[in-house]
């Protein structure tokens, strides 16, 4: 018996531990992957988690070509846009600074988002990279 509630503190503890676990490991940043049509991938990475309405939130951009190089070459046009509703332009500026692209982004609202982005290269065709933001929470 004693055995028993012994076993069962120490999975309380361990369940607790957890959950904190998880709760540290989200509070950080967030990211946001996706493909680019050459295979080459993007990912966005936001410096807060969860993402929240009507706060500077910084970014770094990373575009990496289908060999895994990184693409620095690129001029970076984005357009924040919500999938279910018009919105007013949300355009914020991305440049290449410290080896990825950097910025600081405003949702302007609570509910899903999407980040578009032109990725204009000297050297090669203009290319869209979308990344859906799942959740934007109310301030
Ligand atoms: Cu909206």
């Amino acid at each position: 018996m004693k055995n028993s509630l012994m076993t069962f503190k120490a999975q309380i503890i361990t369940l607790i531990l957890r959950c904190c676990t998880v709760i540290g490991a989200t509070a950080a940043e967030t990211p946001i992957e996706t493909e680019m049509t050459d295979a080459g991938k993007a990912v966005i990475i936001f410096a807060s988690s969860p993402l929240q309405a009507m706060t500077e939130i910084p970014f770094t951009i990373e575009l990496k070509n289908n060999a895994g190089e990184i693409i620095k070459d690129a001029e970076l046009a984005l357009d924040l846009t919500m999938p279910f509703m018009p919105m007013p332009p949300n355009n914020p500026k991305a440049v290449w600074k410290d080896n990825a692209y950097r910025g600081t982004a405003i949702f302007t609202m609570a509910g899903a988002w999407q980040v578009n982005v032109e990725v204009n290269r000297p050297e090669a065709e203009t290319e869209k990279v979308i990344f859906d933001i799942e959740m934007v929470i109310m301030k």
